[in-house]
């Protein structure tokens, strides 16, 4: 265990998780619009990344076609699925943006930090609501074991060891 919680100390220090969010943006401002509003749900450990080349299509529409009300649109062309941002929103267009980010996140438009990490983190192994040093027991009950669905194997590849050791640092600060 002390040899453990020393790694643990180390890996504190290490850099953060990324998660690949997918969409295609039809613009450069489109993309930029998206990422920045991606960004406002990253914490502590957790990051998004955008990659453009897959996912619903991501523009801003023509304001004929929208009710002065609808602040965005979901479209199906063939196999596309189409995001269409009404450009003369009642809503501010930074917060329909923010909207459609949660859509992709999975989260509510209203997400805390702490729903980020539950969603995302995966570290709080007893579900109480807290990464703690009951979560870090946890998992080094099982470091060194492999098998399918192990508590403290965070990035499921079937064994406990240094690589969740790094993830769970992501999102336990040291007391
Ligand atoms: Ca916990
Ligand atoms: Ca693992």
């Amino acid at each position: 265990m002390r040899g453990l919680a020393l790694a643990l100390a180390a890996a504190c220090a290490g850099v953060a998780g990324a998660v690949d969010v997918n969409a295609r943006p039809a613009t450069k401002e489109v993309e930029d619009a998206l990422r920045a509003a991606l960004k406002t749900f990253e914490t502590t450990g957790i990051t998004f990344d955008l990659k453009t080349d897959s996912g619903p299509i991501f523009r801003v529409g023509t304001a004929p076609a929208f009710g002065p009300d609808v602040a965005s649109r979901s479209l199906t062309r063939g196999a596309d699925r189409i995001v269409e941002l009404n450009p003369n929103s009642l809503i501010p267009l930074a917060d329909v943006y923010r909207r459609e980010a949660a859509k992709l996140l999975g989260l509510p438009e209203n997400a805390s930090a702490g729903d980020v990490r539950n969603r995302y983190g995966g570290a709080d192994f007893n579900g109480d609501g807290k990464v703690d040093l009951t979560d870090f027991a946890i998992l080094s009950a099982n470091y060194g074991k492999s098998g399918a669905g192990l508590r403290g194997d965070l990035n499921r590849d079937g064994k406990v060891d240094d690589a969740d050791l790094r993830l769970f640092a992501n999102f336990y600060t040291l007391p």
